[in-house]
């Protein structure tokens, strides 16, 4: 691959282009052993930057260039150098017609960057820096081009021609043909797209609030035309959506999404066609599981959300990737919360941050959202940029309120339509609406790691005031040993003894305003102190999860117990039955790590036993009370993570708690189930929440071993007339020692749905994360199944990242072998896929987590791979990054 050392980028190098590019005119002839691509660059000197002609340097790689011609003259080869990354030639003129001509290879292309073969199809992937696989060119977002492309291939096998904006011609010769495109918006060449392929479309339309009519069509390969009206309903819901919340208009007549199998990550928001990894657009209710309908909302609305946050506005350079992905993370959250239950989509991505993107801030590859340097770019999309990052938004807008960040979006919209910008100017459109000033909030871009926030209270009866201080700190990160305070956004209300929210008035004020308010702690250690208020409160801190930190405060287990009673946000009801369940477990890792033996806590099932009484509680939110902290999230919490101690902590509380409530949980069950025999599928929220809480009460049943659960699970197996029940059964068959049933399930799922990309998906992975011994080495029987392929991404996430990253327990064996097992698959795909070999590493990467002989042996498959050789940047930064 490589044989220097590759080279950091740095933020602080960034220098605006010499030259632009005005206009693109492609031409992509399309055969099976090769493809050519004409490029006609109209490209202009950057006034800007002086009158000088400085060389013009495209770049480009893994091209084999045919010719080159300015202004119709061709060129002597001794006009121009080429190298292994750039063409490099000196221009005469300030404005001038470049054509290139070049051979490139999709067909070979296993990366899946650039122009690359899905199947039988022709598809692109051009963000970060893919455009330069296809053509030489100024790969960089703040070279904004209108484009027209002509794609030509064999008429029969590729009936379907497409590529950004609208169509304006097509023709015939022989047995080929062509259509081209033109995309009336400029945009950066990580925008581009193109796709070939005998594909099917179902199609509809959106009347858009100014009474434009758009044509939407979502293309398949044929087989799957049954699978895409949950995506078109998602998509209608979110054009309207984003009219509506952010009066954001689509703009193109028509607007296309193609789904195709292999691809490196969810979706791209390509101009006017998006192109789609098919696990997040196909879905029926035999095919898809709940948590797959609700990313095929999710993800439809991320990418259209795009056109504006993205591709009307994007960014100057990828250090701002946050510019864009933050903000859509941010939308297609709160849109994903309008159209299910607010508080479990919060809670959901709360667990996720804390779980993954904590890590990461806790790890080697720790950095700002706002990164200040990186070496592959590809490795930076992040936890920390995507989910992080709308974080940071989200306290934007928790500091600014709804209408000041309404304000500020519409401004920014409009000050920076057309343009490529920063977050500053992101930052500088919200304090400009709003008159604020974000100087010290702007912390957040540029500083890594998760803030502490330490509270502690004091409660003065004789003056009835009631003060909170607040203690903030943020541990060291790479390259950043201090950091300055952050402006923490504390949602927070006051509770009374028998739960009333008390009016807040802050000492000073004339009055109280309002039963919950935001304080801004902006200082190392602040004090809030709280007139009027006549008893010792308890207080809700940091509700809806308003900021990204660790915040500890010192609760007895009685107040946790009112605080899931009594408190108005239904998000910290479930975080005190989180803290609860924290504390439970945390007494019982010490008590296996001390070796003694394992007590059952009565508490924690009595509480599950009011919650499983109680039937005014929402199904959601109780299936998600009822969910245990996982062993990851365990994991990351600890100082030195004890994988096995953990897993049999964790374990015993899980049988525990299922044998303390069999009764009720097994009525529960037997009725939520009937419900299902008797209902029609559908992916809503009240369908979503019944569904959710029956598997995780059929996970409890099943740990007690007992006959007529088993029974019940194999029937909701075989019966099941959607894949979350069905999926739900053979996990928990998976899982269990019932090795007939388990064999039998799996042999009757996969001849079910052999022919079935995405199920099998889900059968490899269900398989990968049991917990019964030997799963190791099922993995390994499993890569040579005839559905498995290396060079899928989706089979490599499922089966591979499946293990590695969702089963700590067997990946963390202590034999190392997990290690050596993950390792080997990463300089395997090093070669193939570089990206997703990259990714598959961020297990290994979280070394220090875990006590010495752990330490040394993940260091030891580290540097295994470093000494392999050959190594992509991709998979050089993370490793040397880990080991440095
Ligand atoms: N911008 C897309 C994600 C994406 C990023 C990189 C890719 O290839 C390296 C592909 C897709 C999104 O946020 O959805
Ligand atoms: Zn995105």
């Amino acid at each position: 691959m490589r044989s220097e050392t590759p080279v950091a980028v740095q933020l602080k190098d960034y220098q605006a282009p010499d030259y632009f590019i005005e206009r693109t005119v492609l031409d992509f002839d399309l055969y099976d052993d090769h493809s050519t691509v004409t490029a006609e660059l109209t490209v202009l000197r950057n006034s800007d930057k002086g009158s000088d002609l400085p060389p013009l340097v495209l770049d480009g790689q893994e091209l084999e260039l045919l010719s080159v011609s300015i202004d119709g003259q061709e060129l002597p080869s001794s006009a121009y150098q080429v190298s292994d990354n750039h063409l490099t030639l000196q221009p005469q003129t300030k404005r001038f017609v470049l054509r290139t001509q070049v051979r490139i290879h999709p067909e070979s292309n296993t990366a899946l960057e650039g122009l690359y073969r899905s199947g039988k199809m022709f598809c692109t992937q051009c963000e970060a820096e893919g455009f330069r696989k296809i053509t030489y060119y100024l790969d960089r977002p703040d070279v904004m081009s209108a484009f027209t492309t002509t794609v030509r291939a064999d008429k029969q096998r590729f009936p379907v021609l497409l590529s950004n904006g609208n169509p304006v011609a097509q023709g015939e010769e022989g047995a080929r043909h062509w259509a081209t495109w033109e995309d009336p918006f400029k945009k950066p060449a990580y925008l581009f797209a193109l796709v070939a392929g005998d594909l099917w479309c179902v199609e509809d339309s959106f009347t858009t609030m100014s009474q434009r009519e758009v044509a939407l069509r979502i293309y398949v390969e044929p087989e799957n035309l049954g699978k895409v009206q949950h995506a078109m309903d998602s998509l209608k819901k979110s054009m309207k959506w984003d009219e509506e919340v952010y009066g954001r208009e689509y703009d193109l007549d028509i607007f296309m999404i193609v789904a195709v199998s292999d691809f490196n990550m969810g979706a791209m928001e390509n101009k006017g066609l998006n192109i789609f990894n098919s696990s997040c657009v196909l879905a029926s209710p035999e095919t898809a599981t709940d948590a797959a309908h609700q990313r095929v909302e999710a993800v439809v609305a991320h990418e259209y959300f795009h056109n504006w946050s993205g591709n009307r506005v994007t960014c100057r350079d990828w250090f701002q990737l946050s510019l864009k992905e933050g903000f859509t993370v941010f939308r297609d959250a709160e849109f994903s919360a309008d159209m299910n239950s607010r508080t479990v989509k919060r809670i959901e991505d709360v667990v996720f941050l804390r779980t993954n993107q904590f890590a990461e801030d806790a790890g080697p590859m720790a950095h700002p959202i706002r990164p200040d340097s990186y070496i592959e770019i590809s490795n930076f999309y992040t936890l920390t940029v995507y989910e992080k990052g709308s974080e940071v938004v989200r306290m934007l807008r928790t500091l600014l309120g709804a209408d000041g960040f309404r304000k500020g979006s519409d401004l920014y919209f409009e000050r920076h339509d057309g343009q490529a910008v920063t977050c500053d100017d992101f930052i500088k459109a919200m304090e400009d609406a709003n008159g604020a000033d974000l100087s010290q909030f702007k912390r957040w871009y540029s500083q890594a790691g998760t803030p502490r926030l330490a509270v502690s209270s004091y409660y003065d009866k004789a003056s009835a005031e009631y003060t909170l201080t607040f203690q903030q700190s943020c541990p060291a990160t790479p390259g950043q040993s201090e950091k300055l305070p952050f402006v923490i956004p504390v949602q927070m209300a006051l509770l009374s003894a028998d739960g009333e929210h008390l009016p807040l008035q802050l000492k000073g004020e004339d009055s109280a305003q309002g039963c919950e308010r935001v304080l801004a702690v902006s200082e190392a250690e602040q004090s809030f102190t709280f007139v009027g208020i006549e008893a010792e409160p308890l207080p809700s801190l940091l509700r809806s999860f308003s900021a990204p930190v660790k915040m500890s405060v010192e609760y007895s287990r009685e107040q946790l117990l009112a605080l899931m009673q009594h408190d108005s946000d239904g998000f910290n009801r479930w975080e005190a039955a989180q803290q609860l369940q924290l504390a439970i477990l945390n007494g019982l890792i010490a008590a296996v790590q001390a070796g003694k033996t394992l007590k059952s806590d009565p508490q924690l099932a009595e509480v599950f036993a009011g919650l499983l009484a109680d039937s005014s509680l929402d199904q959601a939110m109780l299936a998600e009370m009822l969910s245990l902290p996982s062993e990851a999230l365990l994991a990351e919490l600890a100082e030195v993570a004890d994988v096995e101690a953990i897993h049999q902590a964790r374990e015993f509380l899980r049988k525990a708690l299922a044998q303390a409530l069999y009764a009720p949980m097994w009525q529960r069950y037997q009725a939520l189930r009937a419900q299902s025999r008797e209902q029609a599928y559908a992916a809503d929220a009240e369908q979503i929440a019944r569904r959710s809480l029956q598997g995780k009460l059929l996970a409890y049943l099943m740990l007690t071993e007992k006959t007529e659960v088993k029974a019940a699970c194999v029937e909701q197996f075989e019966q099941a007339h959607n894949m979350t029940e069905r999926l739900n059964a053979l996990a928990c068959l998976v899982n269990s020692s019932f090795a007939a049933e388990k064999a039998q399930a799996l042999a009757q799922f996969a001849e079910h749905f052999k022919d079935d990309a995405l199920v099998m998906d889900q059968w490899f992975s269900v398989q990968a994360g049991s917990v019964c011994p030997g799963t190791l080495n099922q993995v390994k029987a499993l890569m040579q199944h005839p559905a498995f392929s290396f060079k899928n991404p989706n089979k490599i996430r499922a089966l591979i990242g499946g293990f590695c990253a969702q089963n700590p327990i067997h990946f963390h064996a202590a034999d190392g072998e997990g290690y050596r097992f993950l390792a080997d698959q990463v300089i395997a795909l090093n070669a193939l896929n570089p990206q997703i070999a990259s990714r598959l590493l961020t297990p290994l990467t979280r070394w220090r987590k875990y006590a010495p002989a752990r330490q040394a042996q993940m260091r030891a498959e580290l540097e295994r791979i470093r000494a392999s050789g050959g190594l992509s940047k991709d998979v050089f930064e993370v490793v040397s990054k880990s080991l440095a």
